[in-house]
This record gives structure tokens, C-alpha cells and sequence, in this order.
């Protein structure tokens, strides 16, 4: 073993779902109370602009995980227990993540909460030393429903719970009556056990937060943090869409208009209560790790709309539904306080986080590290991003035709940002001077060369580990 292995970092990886990348004090918001994130940027480097591979959970973790596009990992929607050896329903078991090569490396391995990727019962992908994963996407006993059971607290995320508020179809929110009833908590509580085992092998923790997911639950005294009067509406809350692809119309998660703006903005200080709660759980870990040689990694599978564009949730590839929170720690390694503007892809995490501890990726992946640059406190060398995602009614409708799961790709290159609609017309904003992507300027002539340009480089990333399901982009 001797003195290279041993100096080898611990490795948190700090996983929240549908986290808006703005939802945060480091990230700006003069209302979102995040002190212990604060404190953990001030401490470390801040990702300014960090973007999911695929704005919806399961093809996004995969590629957090494996540094994949969904082209390549093949988890092309969300695992539902039907979905297991179906085509796009599950990561296949021979893709490689971050918890397979850390295993191998020695590390001791462990995650706690949603897996989401396949088989979610079933200890897997290297996670062996701790699997504690809810399960209640299948018919398994769910740690999380027992430990509720055998405390003797009501189980409030269960369908159909007392007490919950839902305006027509945003999210819905409560407040908790016992502390044991919030799963970040319980999220915490389980991942302190695995941090305090004891053990002289490094340790790689997947801390996976369900939070701020709806449903959003909160302890009864954080809402009063934040009056309703200060919720700021996004200036796109009533977009009506015009010259936008015809399907955005139509989503799950379109607002209705029978939601008043005062009962969106009361829906939005539960969203941030429960980012605070966040906050105060991790800060919980991060007190536990303090003095320890440990990389921590604070992001989201993908953001939350919070009623840009009409919306709320995300399956879109607008800014708040792509783009995400990314924080990177590594005290007396990583700079303090450095803020990175160079866009990280959803396929970067896996290798940086790979290269801390030595290692480089098995087998050729899409993303790239980018640990060497911000050691040396330098912006990463620029590129664009891409994601992609399968179709609302493939995610939402069961629609099963392949097709549809390879429906839409997007690529960020400087300020312009491109998707590529396979069933719709397509979609180019410049974001430079229309941040709000509130017009749609893909059919004007001047810009034909540019789509023209992105489409070439989008065929190239495709065909980087091939297209598989996106040949139609070649
Ligand atoms: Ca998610």
C-alpha cells in the first residue's frame, strides 16, 4: 500500500435533485439563506456555469457518474421498476461509474438515497460497502419507509399524505410535525454513519438528496425565513411561447393559468425553506469531514424551472432547467474562492473527481477533467456542452416508439445556444442579449451558417463514442 495510497483524498459527492443553479447565496441570490454552501464555495471553486448532460434524473445521474452523453450510457429515461433489460430504461451493466473505478482503486464505497439507475435494491456499480438506497420506485422494502415505520413518525411522502398544498400542478409542499419525518435528515444521519465507520482504506461517499424534489417537506419553522412578498416571479412566468417549438405548449408541467401569482410565490418559499434545510443537513456532514483530507463535491442532477417559460420541474432545455449548482473542495489543494466561468458538461465530474485520486477513466468517455486547470487556479480550456433528452411523451406518456427516446439535443458554444428538436422545429438563442431565451431566432437566414456549424459539431460529439440513438443528428 504505503504512503501514495494512504494520501489519497476521501471523496463526497453531494448529489441534490432539481436544484436551480441560482438557488443559493454563492450563486448570487440575495434571498436563498445557504451559509454552510457559502462558507464550503468561499472555501473552494465555484462552477459558475455547470450544466447537466440531460435535464431529468435517471439519463443525468448516469452521466454525473459514468462521464457519458445518454447517447452513450444508453439510460435514455427515468427507471421505473418495469423498465429493467427495456431499451433506454436502465444503466446496462457494463457501463463503468465513478463507483466502479473507485473500488477498484481500494476505496471504500458507499451511497445513500435515490440510485435511480436500474435495479435500485441491489447493491451495484462498486457501492457494495454501503448501500442504503430508497426503493420506492419497486416493490422492495425502502430503508427509508422502515426507518419511518419502526420510529413511529407518519410517513408524509407517501401518496396521498395529510396535510400537503398543491395549486393546480406546481409543486407540492407541507411542513413536517417530528424532525424524523425529512428525508435529507435522514439522508445526513446515514451518511455520517458511513463517513464514522472506521476503516484505513480512503472512502467515496455518494450522498444523494431527494431534496428540493417535490415532494417539498420542510421542518415548520423555515418558511417564516422567507415572505412571500420577496419572492421575485420570473419575468417569463407567463411566456406564451411564440415561435417556440409547438410540444412546449403542451408539457406535464405547463403552469395553468388558475394559479394566481400570490399562491406561486407562497409555493416558492417552501422551494427555498427546503433549500435552507439542505443547507443545514449538509453543514452537518461538512462539520463531520472538517480537518480530513476530503474532496467535496456540491451539485444537482439538473435544475428546476420555478416557473420560467410556464413551467415548473425541468425535461426542457432552458437555462434553469439545465443548468445546475457545482461547488469543488479540497482544502489545502484546490484554491479558495475561485470562481470558474468556463461552462463544465455534465460528463467533467466523473473524470475530475477521478483524477484527484489518481485515476483516469478505463475506457473512452465524452467528458474530460479538469482537475489539472483549477489546481493551478486556471479556467479550463473552453468547449462547448451538450445534452440531450427523449421526448415529454416518452418521459411522461409512456410513448415507447425508440424514436422518442432520442428526441432532443442542445449545444451551449460561447453565447449561443442551440437544440436540435427532432420532432418540432428547432430553437437557437443568444444568450448574450437574450438571457431569457424569450426569442426563438432559428428560422432567421443570418443564422443559417451557425445552425449549420452546430449541427456538424453536434454529429461530432455523437459520433466521439458513437450515436447510437442519435444517428438522426449525422
Ligand atoms: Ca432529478
Amino acid at each position: 500500500m504505503g504512503s501514495t495510497m494512504t494520501s489519497r483524498p476521501n471523496i463526497v459527492l453531494i448529489m441534490c435533485d432539481q436544484m436551480r443553479w441560482d438557488a443559493a447565496g454563492f450563486a448570487g441570490s440575495s434571498i436563498v439563506q445557504t451559509p454552510h454552501l457559502d462558507r464550503l464555495a468561499a472555501s473552494g471553486v465555484c462552477f459558475e456555469n455547470a450544466y447537466c448532460a440531460s435535464p431529468v434524473c435517471s439519463p443525468a445521474r448516469a452521466s454525473w457518474l459514468t462521464g457519458l452523453y445518454p447517447h452513450a450510457h444508453l439510460q435514455l429515461r427515468n427507471y421505473g421498476p418495469k423498465r429493467m433489460g427495456e431499451f433506454g430504461g436502465y444503466l446496462p451493466h457494463d457501463r463503468i461509474t465513478i463507483g466502479d473505478m473507485l473500488k477498484r482503486a481500494g476505496y471504500r464505497c458507499g451511497i445513500v438515497g435515490p440510485w435511480h439507475l436500474g435495479d435500485d435494491h441491489r447493491p451495484q456499480h462498486g457501492f457494495s460497502d454501503f448501500w442504503c438506497t430508497y426503493r420506492y420506485l419497486g416493490d422492495y422494502p425502502d430503508p427509508l419507509f422502515d426507518y419511518f415505520h419502526t420510529e413511529g413518525v407518519e410517513n408524509l411522502y407517501r401518496s396521498g399524505a395529510p396535510g400537503m398544498t398543491q395549486y393546480g400542478n406546481i409543486l407540492a409542499f407541507g411542513t413536517i410535525t417530528d424532525p424524523r419525518q425529512q428525508r435529507t435528515t435522514w439522508t445526513i444521519d446515514r451518511s455520517l454513519e458511513f463517513v464514522q465507520q472506521q476503516g484505513d482504506d480512503p472512502f467515496f461517499l455518494f450522498a444523494s438528496i431527494k431534496d428540493p424534489h417535490p415532494l417539498v417537506l420542510v421542518p415548520p419553522d423555515l418558511p417564516g425565513r422567507y415572505r412571500e412578498e420577496d419572492m421575485p416571479l420570473p419575468s417569463s412566468l407567463r411566456d406564451p411561447l411564440d415561435r417556440k417549438p409547438e410540444f412546449q405548449e403542451r408539457g406535464k408541467f405547463r403552469i395553468p393559468s388558475t394559479v394566481t401569482d400570490d399562491e406561486f410565490r407562497r409555493m416558492m418559499t417552501y422551494y427555498y425553506a427546503l433549500i435552507t434545510h439542505i443547507d443545514n443537513q449538509v453543514g452537518r456532514l461538512l462539520n463531520a469531514l472538517e480537518g480530513t483530507n476530503t474532496v467535496v463535491a456540491f451539485m444537482s442532477d439538473h435544475g428546476e424551472l420555478l416557473g420560467d417559460h410556464g413551467y415548473t420541474e425541468k425535461c426542457l432545455m432552458y437555462e434553469a432547467s439545465v443548468r445546475v449548482p457545482c461547488l469543488l473542495s479540497w482544502q489545502n489543494h484546490l484554491p479558495s474562492g475561485f470562481r470558474v466561468t468556463t461552462p463544465l458538461a455534465g460528463v467533467d465530474l466523473m473524470p475530475t473527481l477521478l483524477s484527484f485520486a489518481g485515476q483516469t477513466p478505463e475506457t473512452s468517455i465524452d467528458g474530460r477533467s479538469v482537475a489539472g486547470a483549477i489546481l493551478d487556479g486556471q479556467e479550463p480550456e473552453r468547449q462547448p456542452i451538450f445534452a440531450e433528452i427523449a421526448s415529454l411523451d416518452a418521459i411522461y406518456h409512456n410513448a415507447n416508439n425508440p424514436d422518442e427516446l432520442a428526441a432532443h439535443v442542445m449545444i451551449i458554444d460561447d453565447h449561443w445556444k442551440y437544440v436540435r428538436n427532432r420532432f418540432d422545429i428547432d430553437e437557437l438563442y443568444d444568450l448574450k442579449i437574450d438571457p431569457g431565451e424569450m426569442r426563438n431566432i432559428a428560422n432567421r437566414p443570418e443564422h443559417q451558417n451557425r445552425i449549420t456549424q452546430m449541427r456538424h459539431q453536434i454529429a461530432e460529439m455523437v459520433c466521439r463514442t458513437g450515436p447510437g440513438p442519435y444517428a438522426w443528428c449525422l
